[in-house]
């Protein structure tokens, strides 16, 4: 019995389930470097490169361990741009008794690999994906019955499966979230890590290369590419990241700071999510720090959720939803992204920084993904397809699978607080406290109308005016809404006024760039 085991560009990882049972006599791994993953969103050029390199250098690997690998190139003859295409091809080159897999990040692909099997000729497996540590029956079966799936508590069962953290049956330390400790604003005068950045080998400058010929239009800048490409060089920056910075991540992993893109973040989603470092080990990582007492309580548990609890509830939820989650739009959004999501230029110097560093890094960290650019998608009833291709495409880390949830339902509340529950709106007042952007710029934070009003400001009343009827019965909102009671007729006349104008002098894009 021999087998092609496909290999796609996010599943690079020697332990997955397409490998467990590999005869390197006879069977074959096959993976395709095809346009149609490039451009159905047209991904950053540093994604490109990301993706595409780490495919080579994983095929290497396995070609070092004696694995046969049926390798296509973006630039191969007859190269016919899509999985099924090379699929189809790669099963003529050679015999197979049968076709293996694993199943893929995206809903997309899956009804692609389903279609496989009245396609082609040999039997088709598609194996689940054991690197989450949370199946999806078993998120299927905790979220069964459950009137709301809020992560907390999903984040608690983890916390018990694993044991990480615990002590007997009690969480370590007493409390089970230290979220409130990590919004500390960044002290004058601190000093921020070196972060760890890979110079491009032979193979990373071919990529390149390449993405310059052929997707040079892509959104992004490739100069500062500084991403690792193989397993080794992801588990250096993860030793980096625990050693150098998760001590100073919990207390500053909301804060932002012109000219510092990184603060103390981990920058290892990367390469969660193609595939060349394990969530186990990661937490286990953080752990040891903790264990070891190089890392405080609050940082470790930070961390910690972020990978055991939030990445594997989204995954969950992904697949919970779909098909059909993109499509609800609660709030009825649908004015399109304007220009400058693709150019960074914007007077609101908060946006400019944002985008300017997605430009850059093809990263942001989540607190500008969610209260900057997110926070201003929602503010402004930016359509929510069009908000999702952008994060789709400009983020390093971002596949469908967490990118989607995150943006529909955490960042625009799309879904009516089927994952969020309640939109996450704030005003400049927020922005202020957790950045220095509002000392570079022309808006003041402090003032709410007129000339020189930062428009988040009114922007924020104008939102929860406008989206009362979806919004006012929220328990979470209640607050807000009893605080636009205090505003006089008059108050809310110049908001709507100014946002009005405001929005009407967005100026719109026809789509990417
Ligand atoms: C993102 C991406 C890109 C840009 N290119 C490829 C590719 O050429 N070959 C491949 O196997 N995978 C690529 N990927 C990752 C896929 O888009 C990803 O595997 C699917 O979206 C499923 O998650
Ligand atoms: Fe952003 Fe307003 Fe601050 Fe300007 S003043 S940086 S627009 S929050």
């Amino acid at each position: 019995m021999s087998a092609l085991r496909l290999i796609l560009g996010d599943q690079l990882s020697t332990s997955i389930a397409t490998l467990s049972d590999i005869d390197k006599q006879v069977d074959r791994v096959l993976m395709v470097e095809v346009s149609d993953e490039a451009t159905y969103v047209r991904h950053h050029q540093q994604k490109l490169v990301l993706v595409l390199s780490a495919m080579r250098h994983f095929a290497a690997e396995l070609k070092k361990d004696d694995i046969q690998v049926d390798y296509v190139r973006m630039d191969s003859n007859a190269n016919t741009g899509s999985f099924s295409g090379e699929v189809k091809r790669a099963l003529q080159r050679h015999h197979y008794d049968q076709l293996v897999v694993t199943e893929p990040g995206e809903w997309r692909v899956r009804e692609m690999m389903q279609s496989w099997q009245k396609d082609f000729d040999v039997p088709v497996e598609i194996r689940d994906d054991d690197r989450f540590l949370c199946s999806l029956d078993e998120f299927a079966q905790w979220a069964k019955d459950r009137k709301s799936l809020r992560m907390e508590y999903f984040y608690r069962n983890m916390r018990r499966k694993t044991g990480w953290l615990m002590e007997g049956d009690k969480p370590v330390g007493g409390e089970w979230n230290y979220d409130r400790q990590n919004r500390k604003s960044l002290p004058k005068g601190m000093t921020y890590p070196r972060r760890l950045r890979f110079e491009a080998d032979k193979i990373t400058r071919d990529v390149m290369q390449l993405v310059k010929t052929r997707f040079d239009h892509h959104f992004g800048d490739l100069e500062s590419f500084g991403w690792a490409t193989t397993r080794v060089d992801a588990q250096r920056a993860l030793t980096h990241f625990i050693t150098e910075c998760l001590p100073g991540f919990g207390d500053y992993q909301d804060a932002m700071k012109t000219g510092e893109d990184f603060l103390f973040h981990a920058l290892v989603s990367p390469y969660l999510n193609i595939g060349l470092l394990d969530p186990r080990e990661v937490c286990e990582a953080a752990l040891q720090a903790y264990e070891d007492e190089r890392a405080p309580l609050a940082a470790v548990e930070g961390f910690v959720r972020q990978v055991v609890g939030w990445r594997e509830y989204i995954r969950g939820f992904y697949w919970l939803q779909m098909p059909g989650y993109e499509r609800s739009n609660f709030l009825k959004a649908k004015r399109p992204l304007p220009d400058f999501f693709w150019t960074a230029e914007t007077d609101m110097n908060c946006l400019r920084q944002t985008i300017d560093t997605t430009r850059r890094h093809a990263y942001a960290h989540h607190i500008q993904r969610l209260m900057i650019t997110g926070n201003f998608a929602l503010l402004t009833s930016l359509a929510p397809a069009e908000v999702e291709a952008w994060y789709l495409l400009v983020y390093v880390d971002a596949f469908e699978w967490v990118e989607l949830p995150n943006t529909h339902g955490m960042a625009l509340f799309a879904d009516g607080g089927l994952l969020a529950s309640k939109p996450y709106a704030a005003s400049g007042a927020y922005i202020n406290r957790m950045s220095d952007y509002c000392s570079g710029c022309r808006f003041s934070p402090g003032k709410k109308l007129g000339e020189g009003a930062c428009p988040f400001n009114y922007l924020y009343w104008n939102f929860l005016i406008s989206k009362e009827k979806q919004l006012k019965s929220n328990p979470r909102m209640g607050l807000a809404y009893r605080n636009l009671l205090n505003k006089s007729e008059d108050e809310i006349d110049a908001i709507v006024q100014q946002s009005e104008q405001f929005l009407e002098n967005l100026n719109q894009s026809d789509g990417q760039p």
